[in-house]
């Protein structure tokens, strides 16, 4: 019987154990270029048998937050190729998470002052960060404006365009698909943002097209063996609501399970909050199961809320990877101390999003 500390093959991806580290935001990158520092948080984090960086933009467009990184240009890259390095020299295997927004942004961070763009144009009731003179605040995000059709495979595109540099010039084990929380790809996915009558609206297929078009370009560009997706079916993060997520997201694995994916990364329930919502049911075992029924060997890596006995009963129950967000953020071994049972260190919440060492790369790790 395997457990959390036992090696796992995902895809390509050969890792040590079955604990991850979950995409954090850090709002540490101006100019999205990751900091100097980026190198050092990440590596002390290495012992993970896997690392997902934090969501990064695949383009200017895709950008929603102030001083979140990007994957999109030259220092960009070179930032991120120092951070890849430093954490294979730990032994560590790192892939990064691309992100586009959609219309979870603000006319300031996107190009020459523009609309966010979205499947539809219906305002998010969610709130994004702008960091001014060094201080956070919360803002309410922008009005979008609907894609029109004729720029979607530019989108796709970028996605795959991002992928190929990740890995080909930045250093990057891989990649995974930022399909959850609200942002672009699951802005198409789920019928309360998605309001579209042509060949991406409407239908599950056609609310799942761009999705599965993006992910398939990246499989294209870098190999399903290096390509990992995110999906929340049921949060409510950034104002996104389903109707009938279960057959929606049944839809989507089972085209995934073509893929030969390295893995499928599940946020159950709601992000960062309860593990169960009332109003929104969903069966994550039953997703499983259909997943595989269609051929998909990827891992299962589930997420939100694990702590050790969580994450051992995951594992007995066939969940290959366990990912952890916010214990990894004040925990960089995190690992050693879930296999010790040793106390975990307090999360400061002031210093999660901007600033610079201070909650960043300065929690202790046991002696
Ligand atoms: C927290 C703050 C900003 C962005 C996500 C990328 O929820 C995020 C995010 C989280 O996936």
């Amino acid at each position: 019987m395997s457990t959390l500390f036992d090696p796992v093959q995902a895809g390509d991806l050969q890792l040590a154990n079955r604990i991850v580290m979950a995409p954090l935001t850090r709002n540490r990158s101006p100019n999205a270029i990751p900091p100097d520092l980026a190198a050092t948080y990440y590596s002390q984090r290495a012992t993970a048998g896997l690392l997902i960086t934090e969501a990064t933009a695949i383009s200017h467009q895709g950008q929603g937050y102030s001083d979140v990184p990007g994957l999109y240009g030259t220092e960009q890259l070179d930032a991120w190729k120092r951070v890849t390095d430093a954490v294979h020299a730990k032994g560590g295997k790192i892939v990064v998470q691309l992100w586009h927004v959609g219309r979870v942004s603000h006319t300031e961070l996107q190009p020459d002052g523009g609309k966010p763009v979205a499947p539809s144009a219906i305002t998010a009731k969610t709130k994004t960060v702008l960091i001014k003179d060094g201080v956070p605040a919360f803002v309410e995000t922008s009005e979008p404006r609907a894609l029109d059709a004729g720029e979607l495979p530019g989108i796709v595109h970028g996605f795959a365009v991002a992928a190929r540099s990740a890995v080909e010039t930045a250093g990057f084990d891989g990649v995974e698909l930022h399909g959850a929380n609200g942002y672009l790809l699951d802005q198409f996915l789920k019928d309360g943002s998605n309001k579209r009558t042509d060949d991406y609206g409407g239908s599950i297929e056609n609310r799942a097209r761009l999705l599965l078009e993006a992910t398939r370009a990246v499989v294209d560009a870098v190999g399903g063996g290096k390509t990992g997706i995110r999906l929340s079916p049921v949060t409510p993060a950034n104002d996104v609501h389903d109707s009938n997520p279960q057959p929606l997201f049944t839809y989507v694995v089972k085209q995934l399970a073509q893929l030969n994916l390295a893995y499928i990364h599940i946020i159950e329930g709601a992000t960062g909050g309860p593990r169960e919502i009332a109003d929104r049911p969903f069966d994550y075992e039953a997703l499983k199961a259909a997943y595989r029924e269609a051929g998909g060997k990827g891992a299962w890596m589930v997420n939100n809320g694990y702590d050790r006995p969580l994450a051992d009963e995951a594992v007995k129950e066939g969940d290959d990877l366990v990912a952890f967000g916010k214990p990894f953020i004040s925990n960089p071994d995190l690992v050693r101390r879930l296999r010790e049972n040793a106390p975990l260190n307090e999360l400061d919440k002031a210093t999660m999003y901007g600033g610079g060492a201070k909650g960043y790369t300065d929690y202790p790790a046991l002696g």
